[in-house]
């Protein structure tokens, strides 16, 4: 089987039927949990910071659940109110230093994967814009754009999975890839994890990978 076949969608291109990811862990501040932090809400913490409310009124403002608000927590929360609970992460990043980092597959499988980063295949500038959970990617991998939609929580990771099914010569595989980004950070390692499961005609044992790459914002 060859490359183009096996690989062929590999990367961010497999993005473009992403669903969502997980659901958002809590904002700090947000204390009724409607993904904004109100100024009554600042209120409330600074009546529990002075401890004449009961932290019961705002679970979501003990950052580090200790039992009490401090003047950090209040800090934190008022930056989520002015600026919202999601972490913006649009720009631009530069994928580089693209590697399998581990595997379980046959070496025929990983050579073929192992020669598209020779290629340069996996070096990609990827542009995202962010609307509330969402990420609209555009990807230039060495002249190939490619554009797909992900999630991103309030922490800023951004997600996707997608699943694909193709035939070629009789030989079926199925790929499910996972992706992980945490763009909070520059620079920061993404993660893309594959299942591999091929058909009785493929001759080769289904298998999973993980390949890694660095991602520095360059704006
Ligand atoms: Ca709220
Ligand atoms: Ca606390």
């Amino acid at each position: 089987m060859s490359t183009r076949m096996l690989l062929c969608s590999l990367g961010l291109t497999t993005l473009l039927h992403a669903g969502a990811g997980p659901a958002a862990a809590a904002c700090i501040g947000d204390c009724s949990g409607n993904g904004e932090v109100t100024v009554n809400e600042l209120v409330t913490m600074v009546n529990i910071a002075l401890e004449t409310a009961p932290v019961s009124q705002c679970r979501n403002g003990d950052a580090n659940g200790d039992g009490g608000i401090t003047v950090a927590e209040i800090v934190t929360a008022v930056t989520k109110a002015l600026n919202g609970c999601t972490v913006d992460v649009s720009g631009t990043w530069a994928q580089s230093d693209a590697a399998i980092e581990s595997t379980g597959c046959a070496a025929e499988v990983n050579d073929m994967l192992q020669s598209d980063i020779y290629a340069g295949e996996f070096d990609c500038v990827y542009t995202l814009t962010q609307n509330g959970h969402r990420v609209s990617v555009r990807g230039d991998c060495s002249g190939d754009v490619v554009s797909a939609t992900a999630a991103v929580d309030d922490q800023g990771v951004v997600t996707a999975t997608a699943t694909e099914k193709e035939t070629n010569d009789g030989c079926t595989v199925n790929r499910t890839m996972s992706f992980l980004v945490d763009a909070s950070v520059s620079p920061t390692t993404m993660r893309e994890t594959y299942d591999f499961r091929f058909s009785s005609n493929c001759g080769l044992d289904n298998c999973g990978l993980v390949l890694r790459a660095t991602w520095t914002r360059t704006n």
